[in-house]
Order: structure tokens, then sequence, then C-alpha cells
């Protein structure tokens, strides 16, 4: 495979300014007919070869106004095909066919169940017909879809529908126009039997708009969510970015077999049913959140990904990041600010940094690629997300509003880049940002190294902050960093005034931090503060100070800034499991350091706090985080330690999580509210500490709540914390519950990934039977994306003590079943080959054995593109 490289970016030679297409579905085969209106640029020679990309089609006719196309003046590859002697402007007429049925890819024209659906971006379309698919060659596309009648009585595409009708043979046809040109990536045809739900919307300007979500019949009473989340979208982009919704009608339509979580084709989306359908019975809080969270996602790419899109694929974080800040921005909005920031900072730090961390690691406006596919990362999406957060606070919400519409206004209907969403955002403020565009060409979390001295008799306080970025593939060393560092001094009794170089900051300030080394000397401090840095995580950064545990309890009681409360605990909390493990592998039995459960205990006690923030304060960091984020790590010791002190807590905490658990029951009507959501999480955190007692009452706990529960989120939290009990009173009932759960809910696909995900999630030994029984089970099928994720992916990404068992045998698993996979479904396939890509980080016991694993994956035979290039970009 080959690799491409931005700085060989060229407009292509020739336009389609015109697309039309025709497709005859049937059981076994589709045809499909295209009619592209055709311009060469005016730039590019008379004799210039027109190259139409186009993979796995079977080509029947080409055609140039009309006149067949002599085959001398035409090749055709697995990849391509090249047209000759092309006059300026033709239409060119294409016949293809193609076998849905056979594509296990989930790219291009496939059959999920019995429907027919697409799945374009990145270069899928090349799989429907021949193309020039990249997505600076924009169209308006007229498509006609044709089936049997009884079996896909349901017909759609992009756009607006402007004409259907009767065929011969128990046919029928419908075809579709989108007004707005677009590339290839965001079309899309749904063919299939399904049932609707519909709403309307009236636009600020006073337009009416049709809102359908179409899914199986049995799922009719699950979309209420997402059809409340959207209209919440549409408005809010109306009211936060002054965008409109622009076609009179806006479809999602729900299918099983999905490799993402959802697409933003134009006015059809397509969703995976997990990221749609929701119901109290079956749904989770945090997936009641995930479906309004990509709702509102799919929905805002309208503007930002449809209307102005990207002009190239190293573009893609113009359009995942900026609109990944625009979802998180509405969620915060919709629900708890403090709790939304939180958890994507966890999010953040326990998966980008590690990727940005390893040998994938890439900026977020990458330099090359073999295959696009494996860029749909968190670096991408998440790390571009905080680069515009940084932007839009280095602005302020009004310039940054501005910048966004200038943004919107001037590119509406055109292909372009990052640089021109920061050209906006600098004219509008007049601010340099030179500096700053170093967050899109280099890859690596900075460092920031901060240092504070208090001067008790100059009445201040100097913070010294030093940046440094680790090195990265292809990038040794890096200019520095335009890093914002919020921060504040936090006193005895509140924040104190910051006074800097005779000017003052209120109490809270963002200090420019451009150069490797700068002072900030705060006067007029009257005592000596604790630093409360990087406050609301204004920066993507590994932040270091020298907290003494003393410090952080006191930024945990007193600090004003809920991240950075969190994030004291999460510090305190990694200090002590850190030196437990070390005393477990001197073989020591060391004492717990009572100050993290004094922390704990005043949490719980506060009844002004808010239960969601105490929850995530409660939860240790997880075993993979601790493994990413310590050098050479003991996994085992660090397992020990961590359940040990959970141990402990519980045993120290009794009372307190009892009385919590108690008053955080609630009798009112379910609501996915942030309120009730906070509660259920408290309630269901102080459950699972409470489950690691060995007493009976601890089971009969779970049981009663597992019987009670009105809810998903409650009866999930109940089986979870029976199946990792480790109680000898929980032998029999755990496998009665597990049955009790799976024959109440087989027939529901997303429930039973549920099931399947407590199981393969099972910290308890004997990890890799249960995984290789799962499997074995009629609930689980290699074919289904969602599968794979709730079983191997989570086996092999969260389940750290069993995956990485000293045998190495979890990753002779993982290998087999990438080249399973490889085979069925590249893209699912090359993402999983994450775990292992850490083999250099490990002790060599491990690490060893994870290589040999990479190597076998690697001389494995016809490896995809996506496979090849994340195991020989993590063997280099
Ligand atoms: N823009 C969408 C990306 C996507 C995708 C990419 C590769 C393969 C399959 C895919 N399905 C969807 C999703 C989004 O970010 O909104
Ligand atoms: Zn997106």
């Amino acid at each position: 495979p080959s690799t491409i490289y931005l700085k060989d970016y060229r407009q292509p030679d020739y336009w389609i300014t015109e697309t039309g297409l025709r497709f005859e579905l049937f059981e076994e085969r589709a045809v499909v007919h295209s009619e592209l209106q055709m311009h060469r640029h005016a730039d590019s020679p008379a004799d210039a070869e027109l190259v139409l990309h186009g993979v796995e089609l079977k080509l029947l006719s080409v055609k140039v106004d009309g006149q067949p196309w002599p085959q001398d003046k035409y090749s055709v590859d697995d990849k391509t095909l090249t047209l000759r002697d092309l006059p300026e402007s033709f239409v060119l007429a294409c016949v293809t066919e193609i076998e849905p049925h056979k594509n296990t890819s989930l790219e291009g024209l496939y059959k999920s169940r019995s429907m027919f659906c697409t799945q374009c971006e990145a270069e899928g379309f090349r799989k429907i017909t021949y193309y020039i698919d990249r997505p600076d060659v924009m169209s308006v596309f007229t498509t006609r879809v044709e089936a049997d009648k009884s079996q896909f009585p349901l017909l759609l595409s992009n756009g607006n529908a402007i004409e259907r009708g009767e065929l011969a043979d128990g046919r029928h046809y419908a075809t579709w126009l989108d007004p707005f040109k677009k590339p290839a990536y965001l079309f899309a045809l749904v063919a299939a039997d399904l049932e609707v739900v519909e709403d309307r919307f009236t636009t600020c300007s006073g337009r009416d708009v049709l809102l359908q979500i179409f899914v199986e019949a049995k799922d009719l009473d699950k979309c209420a969510h997402a059809m409340l989340s959207l209209k919440n979208s549409m408005r809010w982009d109306e009211e936060t970015y002054g965008r409109e919704y622009d076609l009179d009608i806006f479809m999602i339509v729900a299918v099983d077999d999905f490799n993402m979580g959802a697409m933003e084709n134009k006015g059809l989306n397509i969703f995976n049913t997990s990221c749609v359908l929701a119901a109290q019975e079956t749904t989770t809080d945090a997936a009641f959140q995930r479906v309004e969270g990509v709702v509102a996602h799919e929905y805002f790419h309208n503007w930002s990904g449809n209307r102005v899109t990207c002009r190239d694929w190293f573009q893609l974080s113009l359009k995942e990041g900026f609109t990944v800040y625009r979802d998180s921005e509405f969620s915060s909005d919709m629900n708890s600010r403090t709790v939304k920031r939180v958890e994507d900072v966890q999010h953040l730090r326990s998966i980008q940094f590690p990727e940005d961390a390893g040998p994938m690691a890439h900026p977020i406006r990458p330099a090359s690629f073999i295959e696009i596919s494996n860029f749909y990362t968190m670096t991408i999406y998440e790390k571009g997300n905080e680069v515009v957060r940084m932007i839009a606070n280095l602005l302020g919400k009004e310039l940054f509003r501005r910048g966004c519409d200038l943004y919107f206004e001037r590119f509406d209907g055109q292909a372009v880049t990052t640089d021109d969403f920061v050209a906006c955002m600098a004219e509008v403020s007049g601010r340099d940002f030179s500096q700053f565009q170093h967050w899109y060409e280099q890859a690596g979390t900075p460092r920031l190294a901060v240092a504070g001295q208090y001067d008790a008799e100059a009445q201040t306080y100097t913070l010294t902050v030093e940046q440094s970025c680790p090195a990265t593939p292809g990038q040794a060393v890096k200019p520095n960093f335009h890093i914002p560092l919020a921060m504040a001094l936090v006193g005895r009794r509140g924040l104190l005034p910051l006074e800097l170089e005779g000017e003052s900051h209120g109490v809270e300030t963002v200090l420019d931090v451009t150069e490797k080394q700068q002072q900030f000397v705060f006067s007029g401090v009257s005592e000596k503060p604790v630093p409360s840095l990087l406050r609301d995580f204004s920066a993507p950064v590994n932040l270091s100070c020298a907290y003494s545990r003393d410090q952080l309890l006191f930024l945990i009681a007193n600090d004003t800034d809920g991240f950075c409360r969190w994030d004291a605990m999460q510090q305190l909390a990694v200090a002590v499991i850190s030196e437990q493990a070390e005393a477990w592998r001197a073989g020591e039995s060391l004492v717990v350091d009572v100050r993290l459960v004094q922390a704990m205990r005043q949490l719980l006690q506060d009844e002004s706090a808010d239960r969601a923030m105490v929850a995530l304060m409660l939860a240790l960091p997880s075993l993979p985080y601790l493994v990413d984020l310590l050098d050479s790590p003991d996994i085992e010791a660090l397992h020990h330690a961590r359940a040990t002190l959970r141990q402990h807590i519980s045993g120290e905490l009794q009372a307190l999580l009892l009385d919590t658990y108690h008053s955080n029951m609630s009798d009112v009507e379910y609501q996915p509210s942030a309120e009730q959501i906070a509660q259920r999480s408290l309630k269901n955190a102080c459950l699972a500490y409470l489950s690691l007692q060995s007493d009976f009452s601890a089971i009969e706990r779970i049981q009663q709540q597992y019987q009670d529960a009105d809810n998903m989120t409650d009866k999930l939290a109940a089986l979870a914390a029976m199946v990792n009990s480790n109680s000898l009173h929980a032998e029999t009932a755990k496998q009665a519950m597990l049955d009790d759960f799976y024959h109440a809910w087989k027939h529901e696909a997303l429930v039973v990934n549920q099931w399947l995900q407590v199981q393969s999630a099972c910290a308890l030994p004997g990890g890799l039977e249960r995984i290789k029984a799962l499997m074995a089970h009629e609930a689980f099928d290699i074919k289904n994306p969602n599968k794979v994720r709730s079983v191997i992916s989570i086996f092999c990404g969260q389940n750290a003590i069993n995956f990485h068992d000293a045998s190495g045998s979890g990753y002779e698993f993982l290998a087999d079943q990438v080249i399973e996979l490889n085979a069925l479904n590249p893209q699912i396939a090359s993402r999983m080959i994450v775990p292992l890509s850490k083999w250099r980080r490990l002790p060599a016991a491990q690490g060893d054995k994870m290589k040999l694993a990479l190597e076998r994956i690697m001389t494995s035979p016809n490896l995809s593109s996506d496979v090849f290039e994340m195991v020989s970009k993590a063997l280099k």
C-alpha cells in the first residue's frame, strides 16, 4: 500500500457538476447506472486523463455523450477507471454491478439484515460506482432507487423526494433530488421495510421541516429521546450559531450493522441502532446521553461538514473537531457542564493521550496516511475538539461567534482547510495565530511542569512554567506551543486576587504560555496559596506540579473549579495506588493513607455537593488508565493495589455508603434528566463499593435492586455488581441473574450487548475462557461490529488484568481475531490492534509476546491496507 501526503495535494483535472444515479436493487446484485456531467479544470491540459476511483466493481458499459467509449481510450484496474482523449465538457455514463449481500466490510452499499444501506465516508462511494471520490469534488445528486415493493416499501436517498411510481414485476421506484452540491462521501441510500416516527420543526425563518426516524416496528417506542434531542439540536444551532436547517425533510434511519456511531449524510443520517434507540427499560443513562450527543453531532454536521466541507481528508478535524466541540457545548447546555467536562477529560486522557504517546501518534492535521479510515481517531475528534475549544476561549464568546459566522458565510458550498478556519478567527479578532498553528501540525501531548514559590516577606507568589513535548513518529523536536493556562490561587477563605505586573486580573486568569520557560510573579499575595492549575482543563496537556498530599486535600475541599477538584482526587488516588503497588511488589503490607479515605468521607457527607461529581470522585482511576499512565507498569501489582484499596474504602466507609445508597433511592417517575442521572450514579457507585463486602446482605442488596429496578441503569448496575462479586454467596446467584437477564432480553440486541459487555469486562480470574464461551453463544456474531466491540474490544481494552495474562494467551487471542476480521471487515480489524500497539511501554515479559502477536498478524496473507498500516506502524 502507498502513502499519501498532504504536501502533494492538487486540484483534480475534472469536476463533476451533476450526478445522476439509478440503482436497480435485486436479492443478489445491484446494477448502478451513473450519468456524470463533467468539465475539465480550466488549468488542466487538453490531454489530461480522467482517473475515476472504483473498487470491487464489475464494469458493464462506458459511454461518453451517449456513445460507447472505444476500448483503446480507457483502461480499468482494481482501483481505477482511466479515460483518455476526452472533450472539455461531456456526460460520462457508466453501468456497474455490485454484490451488496456479500459486502461484509459495511462500506459502500451493503445489506444490514434485510435492508440495503450505504456508508460512503471516507472512501466508500468508490465501492458503488466509478467516481472522483474525493471531498473537493462537489456535485448535485439526483438518485433513482428501484426495488421490489413488498420487500422494500421504503426507498430513500438524500434531499427531497421528487417522484415515485410503479414498475413491472411488483417493483417500484423513488427519485430524490438533493439541491445542495456535496461530495460523494455524503451520499446515502436506504431500501427497507421499516416503520416511522414523525414530528415537525419550524425553523427560525418559519419554514416547516418534516422529521422522520425509521426503525423496526418493535423499536417504535424507543425513538422519543432521539426525536427530542434532534429538535433541541435544531433550536440550539439556530440560537447559538445562527444556523438554520435547509431541506424540507430530515431523516434518520437506524441500522444494526454499522462500523461507527452514525453518519451525517445530507438529509438522510444513518445511525447505529445503539446511538438512536433509547427507552427506560432497555437503555442506561449513559446510553441516553450518548443518543443525545450523537444525534446532535450528526445534525450539527449539516453546517460544519456538509455545507462547508473538507478540501481533502487531511482536513478531517476541520469538520470533526469543530463538530465535537459543538456537540459537547450542546450537551453541556442540556445537562451538567462540569460533569460533561470531567467525563470528556477522562475520556481524552485515557484514550487520546496514550494514542498521542504511541506509534500511531499524529497531529490533528496529519501530514500523511496510508488508509484514511485509520484516522478517525480520538486525536482527530477529541484533541481536535480541545483545539477548537482553546480558540473559542482565547477569543471569547462574541468574537468566536463572529469568526464562525464569517467561516460559514465565506465558505458556504465549498471544500476548505483548517487554515481557512483559523484565518477567520484571526481576521475577526486581529490576533496572531501563527504560534497556535503548531497544535494542528505537531503530534504528542505537551507537558507543562509548574512550580510555585511563595515569598511571605515580599508577598509575592511566583509560578515557573516549563513546556516540552515528547518526540513522536517523524517529529523529534518541536517548536513551542501556545498553551492557555487557566489558573487561580486558592487561599484559606477562597480565591485570592491576582495582580500581575501591576495589573489586576480578578481572581482567575489565563496565562499565555508561549516560551520554553516562563515566570509569572503575582504581587500582593497575603497568604501562602495553593495554585489551582489548568482550570476547566484549559489545554490538552499533561501538567505536573509537585503538590503535597495535604495540598491535594486542600484543593479537593476548597477549589471552586469542578475539574480541578476532581483532578486533585485523581492525583491523590494515583499516588496511593502506586505506593500500594510498590509495597505489594516488595511483599510488604502498607497501611493505606487515611487522607484518601478521609477525602471521600467528606465528599459523601457534603450535602451541597453535586451528586454526579461525588460519584465521579469516588471512582478510582481505572486499571487501563493506570497502565497507560505509568512507566513499565506492573499490571498485576496495580490490579492488586487498586482492588485492595477499593476493598479498604468499602470497609472504612460502609455505614456512610449505605446511608448514601438509601438516601439516593427514588420512587419518582424515571427521567433521563441531569438531576436523576446524578442521583442514580451516586447510588450505584455506593452499590459497587458495598458489593465488595462478602457478607450475605451485600448479595441480597444487589438482588433486591435487580428485582426492583424499573430502568436499565439500575438493573445493569446490579448485574455488574453481581458478576464482579467474588463472594462465595454470589456463586449460584450470579449465573441465575445472568440467565434471567438474558432470557428477559434476548430479543433486544442492544440489551444483550450490555449483558455481553458486563461479562467481558469482569476482572475475576478466567476471563479468556469466559470470552471464548461468549463468542460461542448464540448472541454473538462476528460480522456485527456492536457484538465485536461488546466482547473482544471490551476484553482487550478494558479487562487489563485478564488480557495481559502472563501466558500471553490474551495477545494470541487478539491476533487470531484481527486475522479473521481482516478478511471480513478491515476497518473493525484495524481498530482492534490498538491494545497490542502498546507493547513497547510494557515490561519485556509481556511486551515481547505482544510483539510476536503483531508479527504473526503482519505475516498473515491478504492483509488489508487498514491492518497493514496499523501493524507496520506498531512494529516500527
Ligand atoms: N463522519 C462520520 C464518520 C463515519 C465513518 C468513518 C469511517 C468509516 C465508517 C464511518 N461511519 C461514520 C461520523 C461522524 O463523525 O459523525
Ligand atoms: Zn462527526
